[in-house]
């Protein structure tokens, strides 16, 4: 089982609550649709997730607006980490319900950037 689960209903989650400001996160970037901040507990330095800022709880619940401005600032993330970060690779990962692997359920991709041999295992769900 993972360490965390927050299943909150909309306004009391996590995310939301990253979204309206009330909890403090390391915010890299965001639009009307999206926000992009760092992971709490990142995998690999410049680990950045990309939420929806309305409570969605999977890809299954975006609007076709949601799910492309989610890509779009997935894609400036990715931008950044490259320039920051030189990594050999980037990881996108994204999961969805208790058994897909989902922790915080409000939707959330993951930008992980990578290196050769930096080790890491990617499971759903993560141990
Ligand atoms: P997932 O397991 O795919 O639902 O990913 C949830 C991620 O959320 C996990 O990598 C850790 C991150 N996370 C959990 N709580 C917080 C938080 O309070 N702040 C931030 N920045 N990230 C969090």
């Amino acid at each position: 089982m993972p360490m965390f689960v927050d299943t909150s209903p909309p306004g009391q989650c996590i995310f939301c609550k990253i979204v309206a400001g009330d909890i403090p996160a390391a915010k890299v970037y965001e639009d009307a649709l999206t926000v992009a901040f760092m992971d709490i507990g990142q995998v690999n330095p410049g680990h950045v997730l990309v939420a929806s800022k309305r409570h969605a709880v999977t890809v299954l619940d975006l609007t076709p607006e949601e799910a492309a401005a989610v890509m779009q600032t997935a894609q400036r993330v990715a931008a950044a980490a490259e320039a920051a970060f030189a990594p050999d690779g980037i990881t996108l990962f994204q999961a969805n319900g208790a058994a897909g692997g989902q922790t915080v359920f409000h939707f959330h991709l993951h930008v992980l950037p990578r290196h050769a041999g930096d080790g890491v295992a990617l499971a759903w769900p993560r141990k």
